[in-house]
């Protein structure tokens, strides 16, 4: 294999069913599902097959019906036999992945499990060149040695011009990609960014939809759908169509026969992701329909396959003058979608950033969540470290993500939280609610750059499915399944590190909420005025007497009154915001003291100069598993934590170096700030 085998080494199956045999029992012949599963574990070759029942230790049994969804599962031991039962092969494919993981980790095999979310989604920002949009570790598994000739970017594209394949043909590596995903329950990818330019416009129609075809094939195997990222334009740009409007006749034609075309090949395509009227994408607004008009309309191509439109809420002013404080960004996606409540038909759904803004290290819960009363929704977030340190810096991501699904909006007085209740009980269908999340993988031998990357694809994985579970729970999960043969005492060093690296990255990134304090464009590393005065927006307001944004009701651009009364009341006043968004909702004195009790001039010193005395003890932590553990992913850690340090002391230096100009207060413990 020239590529890490992750989570699901074949140490870790040999381990776990202590090489005894299994036999197949009820399961429907005619089930690729089951046929996948079966073929599976023949490849992973360390257990013997059988039929022969006097053998059997382990029986895979379908019993319709039995279980909640056809998702769930149920495992049940006893004198030696664990049975993995499932109402359907996907609820077994997801039982027997269950029972390999709580063999490992001693959890006990008498279980029963359905998914939090039905929708457990992964989007590929992946581009037709082998690139990816935000990628971190190295090209794209789908996408790549393209022909020589043709021009990808290029505006006016003809599917003439495709020369050569687009495509990698790395079936191997994607078959193995599918298998780690179902492992973790995930049942939906888009291939391509959401960007969608020049000739990945042209995935939905032939000749290249074969390729779609072919990678689809292999993860329908594992449960999961294959979905598109669309081009707004492409009934334009594909059939020469004048308009993309979408009460257009020809226009929706168009849609209705791309539609019918991708389902004779592909019967279980999962249907079409959107960006639209966003960042420079164009939309429906152009023809002055509204972003519901635009749904509806894919939406009524797909239906009669049981396809699905996920509808992207990422829409603002990126064209903004940064002399003009009319506009707030946080307010964007609720000015754009409230007013649609309820107008958006059953298989669409709309896709929402978690926060307001962008992926930022903190931020309040996007308030469309619980806004919202009658329209389905999917919570997005990004595995992909863009903001969080380009998988360079450790950061383990899953305690902010577990933070921002149990914050509780009090519409009511029974803790609504996106985890319990939101998704499901404000969706037309709740069948089409739940996660989706921008992905980290790429060709890299251990697939995420950093190795300790890996365990935020885990973990989004593991937490959608299940939303009770825990960051720490979830982390030694995957400590225990990845570095299997090492001794206790090292894994736990290896979890001290990962547990507080989300807090560590926080300590010496942009304080207190504010976010964006990042080099524009690349997003790695401190610029603390990089977007300050440009068109994207504006994020920190410095200036001599304080710092922070004021979207107060009272006197500043409103934003915090589109919560529910409480959390509006709460956040309306700096004594009772949290201080982890103060600066999101405030602009304070730099004296101005903190439910810490700190001020934040103090806080920004304290925690940049714990920041970055936390990566260097990471880098003595770390030293201590030289030669414990594999060669190649010591290194790999090691040599990332030297560029970590480095970033940590830029971030440092010119955030308090900053700040001290700013407001000319002296840190109260006299450490070196330059002037
Ligand atoms: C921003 C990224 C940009 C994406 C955009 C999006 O910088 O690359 O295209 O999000 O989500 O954070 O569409």
């Amino acid at each position: 294999m020239e590529f890490d085998q992750t989570w699901l080494t074949s140490e870790v199956v040999e381990r776990s069913i202590g090489g005894k045999s299994f036999y197949f029992d009820d399961l429907p012949e005619e089930n690729e599902v089951s046929l996948r599963l079966r073929s599976e574990i023949l490849g992973w070759g360390r257990a013997r097959i059988t039929s022969d029942k006097e053998d059997a230790e382990i029986i895979l049994r379908v019993r319709p019906g039995v279980l909640a969804t056809d998702e769930s599962y149920r495992l049940e031991s006893s004198e030696g036999v664990i049975s993995v039962i499932g109402n359907t092969s996907r609820g077994i494919l997801y039982g027997f992945y269950s029972m390999v993981r709580r063999m490992i980790n001693h959890q006990g095999l008498n279980f029963e499990s359905t998914p939090s979310q039905p929708i457990r989604m992964i989007d590929h920002w992946d581009q037709i060149d082998g690139t990816i949009e935000r990628g971190y570790a190295g090209e794209s598994l789908f996408f790549g040695q393209y022909g020589k000739n043709s021009n990808p970017d290029r505006k006016e594209f003809s599917v003439r011009d495709v020369v050569g394949d687009p495509f990698r043909r790395d079936y191997q590596r994607v078959e193995f990609y599918a298998r780690m995903l179902s492992s973790i329950g995930i049942n939906a990818v888009s291939l391509n960014n959401v960007n969608v330019r020049g000739l990945a416009t042209f995935l939905i129609t032939d000749p290249l939809l074969d390729g779609v075809a072919d990678i689809a094939q292999i993860f329908t195997s594992f449960g999961i759908k294959t979905y598109l990222a669309i081009n707004w334009e492409a009934p334009k740009r594909i059939k020469q169509i004048k308009t993309s409007d979408p009460l257009d006749q020809e226009v929706r034609d168009f849609w209705k026969e791309i539609a019918r075309n991708i389902y004779n090949r592909i019967p279980d395509f999962g249907g079409f992701v959107v960006k639209a009227d966003s960042e420079g994408e164009p939309g429906p607004y152009q023809y002055k329909r509204t972003h519901a008009d635009g749904a509806n309309m894919l939406a009524e191509a797909v239906e009669p396959y049981g396809g699905h439109i996920f509808w992207r809420t990422f829409v603002y002013n990126s064209r903004q003058d940064w002399r003009d404080r009319s506009t707030d960004r946080a307010k964007a996606s609720s000015e754009n979608f409230l007013p649609l409540d309820g107008q958006f038909k059953e298989n669409v759904s709309l896709q929402i950033k978690f926060g307001p803004i962008d992926f930022q290290t903190s931020e309040p819960l996007t308030p469309l969540f619980g806004g919202l009363k009658r329209t389905n929704q999917v919570m997005e977030f990004q595995i992909t470290a863009e903001y969080l340190g380009h998988q360079i810096d450790i950061n383990y991501i899953v305690p902010q993500w577990k933070k921002v699904i149990s914050f509780d909006t009090k519409y009511r007085d029974v803790g609504d939280s996106v985890a319990s209740c939101i998704l499901k009980e404000h969706a037309i269908d709740p069948e089409k609610t739940g996660f989706t999340s921008v992905g980290n993988v790429g060709m890299d031998y251990n697939w995420t750059g950093n190795k300790l990357s890996q365990a935020n694809l885990y973990g989004y994985g593991r937490l959608s499915w299940d939303n009770e579970l825990t960051p720490e729970e979830i982390l030694d999960e995957w400590i225990n399944q990845t570095f299997l043969s090492i001794q206790p005492k090292y894994r736990k060093t290896i979890y001290e590190i990962m547990i507080t690296s989300n807090e560590t990255y926080k300590k010496y990134n942009a304080p207190l909420g504010i976010g964006f304090m990042v080099v524009p464009s690349s997003h790695y590393g401190v610029s603390v005025n990089g977007y300050e005065y440009d068109r994207w927006g504006t994020y920190h307001f410095a200036d001599r007497n304080g710092v922070g944004v004021d979207r107060s009701v009272a006197t500043g651009t409103g934003f915090s009154g589109l919560y529910s009364d409480e959390v509006a009341r709460m956040y309306e006043d700096p004594a009772t915001t949290p201080d982890d968004v103060l600066l999101f909702f405030h602009h304070v004195p730099y004296t101005h003291v903190l439910q810490s009790g700190e001020t934040v001039i103090q806080h920004i010193y304290n925690t940049h100069f714990d920041g970055y005395e936390g990566v260097l003890d990471y880098i003595k932590k770390w030293s201590t598993l030289e030669g414990v553990i594999d060669e190649i992913d010591y290194s790999n850690v090691a040599r990332r934590l030297q560029l970590q340090k480095q970033n940590a002391l830029e971030w440092r230096d010119q955030i308090n170096t900053y700040f001290y100009r700013m407001s000319g207060i002296a840190d109260e413990h006299n450490r070196t700030i330059y002037e």
